[in-house]
């Protein structure tokens, strides 16, 4: 062990002594990895890593991931030591209660420093290349002295085990993003045993093979350390550094067994490890001296937070740069006029179509839009005129090529939105939503402005049949929290979700576009109606006794059911449902006016959408009619899948007059 080692033992065993004490006063948590990883992170947050602690926002400090989200002690400890506001020590004594902000995983919008929220193996250090690749993007477009910083990241077994690190890696190696270091926990432990139960993989020649740099360590060697650390930083490629760890380090009796892994270590396995340790303080106590040695680390980055600071003041672009950073979108001059010129010329158009269309204006007029798609370019319309291509040899671009990566592209956009400065969007087929629905899951618990571009949202995109046919999604996607799911009807309808999508500082969405054709269906752009989620697009004319509630593709078709029930005497609205989840957060008093509240009897509640009928009851009640597609679809053109799948005014008014006449 060389002499720093033992200088910075202190340091680290105050890691360790808070991660085994509040796990064990929660019994509860994950001790081995913050006790493992406690000097590789010590060596880290003191000498390499550029942060400010008393100024978490500062926009150019170094992105720190915690990967490996179950170590969140180490996190934590490290957040407390190096002098952040929180937690304080009584946060970490009530660490995973209730109330704290201590969770038992990090959550992004719990505590400054927390760069993401982690825990889902894989995805922090998939999030960590949007971070680096938003790093050399605003970089390229503002420069060295406003942007000049590192991405670093702490993952496990498990995080380079799960599939989407192969998506990731691949990326960050293509893209040559050098300014990312990946230090991984190499303790050969994971939750059933040791890792030769489950892999014979050679990590390191895979990354190698990635375009990766490799390096290994001791991680219990401060000197070892920042030879491969000062290596990494010296290698133009990408780096994953790996520290050879033991598990639950001091922890004399289960040191280097996954019995460390996840649960307290118990009463006198903490006692013996204070004797190992040497650590004779009592729980939730640090020394002032080793206090003060942390406190000066975290406060390393000050002089340099100042100095950016300075050349921030002298930039000529520093208000731009700092409204990027902060998310605020300039107004587009010429979106009023683009919906205008829809609402005159109503063109008939695929959604996806009009999305491009949309994007071809905003684009122009907000730089942070940074687009892409999972190797779908073409299909979901999501390139357009000024998004030039991204690519390691010019980061200044804004169209990013990702690859057949759904799950990659989703994490890295919600690595760009956190990073902040850009507000990304990427496309792929509606029914891949589920390769990347664990990210689309964290963008909404992370509370980040992403848009999922998600074409061909139904049978409607015809003979690719049922395995590109989408049927469950949109109810699916539905069912997630704080995520809006749109599915505009004609090319109005779909800029005004654009306009929405983009008004969302604090969370995503998704964008459900067609492939074939739509007629354009409103007169009027004056007011964005898709911001109400659902509205009147044309009220009954004869006494209202039907109300039609439809989405998308099916608004067209609907329209078409009301002109056949009128032509009946039937009343029928048709109300256009772009977003429920908007319609939902409306007041009760709009709801009732668009759907009231009276017996079913009185008026029949129907909903068409060429989807899952599953959770359409929230809207049409017990006795209503739902008319959608419960199975999988088929090959054919798309007219005729409507056709035999009931999606026609011949087959949906019978339905409806029926019930009526009951
Ligand atoms: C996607 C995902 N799958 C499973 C888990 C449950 N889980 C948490 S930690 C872990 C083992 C991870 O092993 P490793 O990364 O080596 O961590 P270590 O035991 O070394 O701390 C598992 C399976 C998870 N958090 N995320
Ligand atoms: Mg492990």
């Amino acid at each position: 062990m060389s002499r720093d080692t033992v200088t910075f033992a202190p340091m680290a065993n105050a890691i360790r002594a808070l991660s085994m004490d509040a796990v064990q006063a929660a019994n509860s948590g994950h001790p081995g990895m913050p006790m493992g990883m406690a000097d590789a992170a010590c060596v880290l947050w003191s000498e390499y890593l550029r942060y400010d602690a008393s100024a978490p926002d500062w926009a150019d400090r170094d992105r720190f991931v915690l990967s490996a989200g179950h170590g969140s002690m180490l996190l934590y400890s490290l957040l407390h030591l190096s002098g952040f506001a929180h937690p304080t020590m009584d946060e970490l004594r009530a660490f995973r209660q209730i109330g704290s902000p201590c969770a038992g995983h990090p959550e992004n919008f719990l505590l400054d420093g927390v760069e993401a929220t982690t825990g889902p193996l894989g995805q922090g250090l998939a999030m960590a290349v949007g971070m680096a690749l938003a790093e050399r993007h605003l970089n390229a477009e503002f420069g060295d002295a406003l942007v000049d910083h590192r991405t670093w990241v702490i993952a496990g077994d498990g995080c380079l085990m799960e599939g989407v690190n192969h998506e990731a890696i691949g990326l960050a190696g293509h893209l040559k993003l050098g300014r990312m270091i990946v230090l991984w926990d190499d303790n050969n432990i994971t939750i059933d045993g040791g890792t030769e139960l489950s892999t014979s993989e050679d990590v390191r020649a895979r990354y190698a093979a990635s375009g990766w740099h490799v390096v290994s360590c001791n991680g219990h060697d401060v000197d070892e350390v920042r030879r491969a650390l000062d290596e990494a930083l010296a290698d133009p490629r990408p780096s994953l550094v790996a520290c050879k760890t033991v598990i639950g380090m001091g922890a004399p009796n289960k040191q280097g067994t996954s019995a460390t892994h996840g649960a307290a270590l118990g009463e006198d396995e903490v006692a013996a490890a204070r004797k190992t340790l040497g650590w004779e303080h009592s729980p939730f106590d640090i020394p002032e001296d080793v206090l003060s040695k942390w406190r000066e680390a975290g406060a390393r980055g000050a002089i340099a937070h100042r100095e950016w600071q300075d050349r921030v003041a002298a930039h000529d672009r520093s208000a731009e740069f700092e409204a990027r950073m902060a998310g605020t979108l300039p107004d587009s001059a010429d979106w009023a006029d683009y919906k205008a010129s829809l609402a005159a010329e109503k063109p008939t158009m695929a959604t996806r179509k009009s999305s491009e269309a949309a994007l071809a204006v905003l684009t122009q007029e907000i730089p942070a839009l940074v687009g892409g798609s999972a190797d779908l370019t073409g299909s979901n319309n999501t390139k357009v005129p000024s998004t030039t291509p991204l690519s390691a040899q010019d980061y200044a671009g804004r169209y990013i090529y990702y690859g057949i990566r759904e799950f990659g592209m989703g994490a890295a956009m919600n690595g760009m939105a956190l990073h902040g400065g850009i507000v990304p969007y990427g496309g792929t087929f509606l029914i891949f939503s589920d390769y990347c629905r664990p990210a689309i899951r964290l963008s909404a618990l992370q509370q980040v402005r992403v848009i999922y571009v998600m074409t061909h949202d139904s049978i409607g995109l015809g003979e690719d049949g049922p395995t590109h046919q989408p049927v469950e999604h949109l109810a699916s996607l539905r069912a997630v929290p704080n995520l809006l799911v749109m599915r505009p009807a004609d090319a109005l309808e779909c800029a005004e979700c654009w306009e929405l999508a983009l008004a969302q500082a604090d969370r995503p969405s998704v964008l459900a576009l067609t492939r074939q054709n739509l007629p354009a269906l409103r007169d009027d752009a004056a007011e964005n109606l898709s911001a109400r989620g659902a509205y009147r697009l044309r009220a009954a004319t004869s006494a209202r006794k039907v109300i039609l509630i439809a989405t998308g593709s099916e608004v067209e078709l609907a329209v078409k059911v009301a002109d056949a029930l009128e032509g009946q005497g039937i009343g029928a609205d048709v109300v256009s449902m772009p977003c429920a989840e908007l319609f939902d957060e409306q007041d009760a008093g709009y709801k009732a006016d668009i759907l009231p509240n009276v017996p079913p009897g009185d008026i029949l509640r129907v909903s068409i959408e060429a989807g899952t009928t599953f959770g359409w009851e929230r809207y049409t009640m017990a006795n209503g009619l739902n008319i959608g597609l419960d199975r999988f679809g088929a090959s054919g053109p798309a007219e005729e899948l409507f056709a035999r799948f009931g999606f026609t005014v011949e087959a949906i008014v019978p339905q409806i007059t029926d019930r009526i006449s009951k």
